[in-house]
């Protein structure tokens, strides 16, 4: 029986769970380490070994390991191509490419004023952090714009990348999810008529339902 996979960082943390929705998709075993971050454990030497920037996630398979979210999750579906959601990273270089490029959206576009949106909205009340007013109304605005190119795609194609839920969709969750439930943004996702479907459709998942339940357990 294969080792299962490592994966360090707390459910909490976006950029592990969205690891968690990929390892959950694909059915791979994993092991989830806890990492006690109000402790500085992301920043110990031993832990910099595996995550040289000191953030969560990390990722071990067997000798191999790994951060960025993101890579981490393309490595899981181009070592199990046959296993779990087979169409999570497309079948065929045309799909692929069309993945990848949604991907990068995310990365690139989607999740440079969301993230900041959740910090202020989310994090910095319970961090005790003062909020930047001037910084969430322009990332409001920055992300308002962001998600009318979505509706636009999603008046298309059921999915970003086409017909079939794809990591491009996955890659989206944790911030979506953060916005939709934990503050008065919402609306820019629920409130237009494509997005606000994808949004039902990708968020009521198997897998992310479990991600939502880790994320409720004490970690
Ligand atoms: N691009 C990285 C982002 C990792 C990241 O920002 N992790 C945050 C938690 S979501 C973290 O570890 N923050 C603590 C720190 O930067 O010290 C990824 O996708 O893995």
């Amino acid at each position: 029986m294969a080792t299962p996979v490592k994966v360090y960082g707390p459910p909490l943390s976006t950029a592990v769970s969205r690891v968690l929705a990929c390892v959950l998709e694909k059915d791979v075993q994993f092991q989830l380490i806890p990492v006690n971050m109000s402790k500085g454990e992301h920043k110990s030497p031993d832990f910099l070994k595996i995550q040289p920037f000191g953030q969560v996630p990390a990722f071990q398979d067997e000798d191999l390991s790994l951060f960025e979210s993101r890579a981490i999750c393309r490595y899981l579906c181009e070592k199990h191509p046959g296993k779990g959601n087979t169409k999570l990273y497309g079948t065929n270089p045309l799909v692929k490419a069309s993945i990848d490029q949604w991907l990068e959206a995310e990365g690139q576009t989607f999740n440079p004023p969301s993230s900041i949106l959740m910090l202020q909205l989310v994090f910095a009340p319970r961090m005790k952090i003062k909020q930047d007013q001037t910084l969430i109304n322009q990332n409001e605005e920055k992300l308002a714009k962001v998600l009318e190119v979505y509706e636009k795609r999603l008046g298309e194609s059921r999915f970003l990348a086409g017909d079939e839920f794809s990591l491009a969709d996955l890659s989206h969750l944790p911030n979506a999810h953060y916005l939709v439930n934990a503050t008065d943004k919402g609306e820019l996702f629920t409130s237009k008529k494509n997005v606000g479907r994808w949004w039902g459709e990708i968020s009521s998942r198997d897998s992310w339902k479990k991600v939502v339940e880790m994320q409720k357990q004490k970690n």
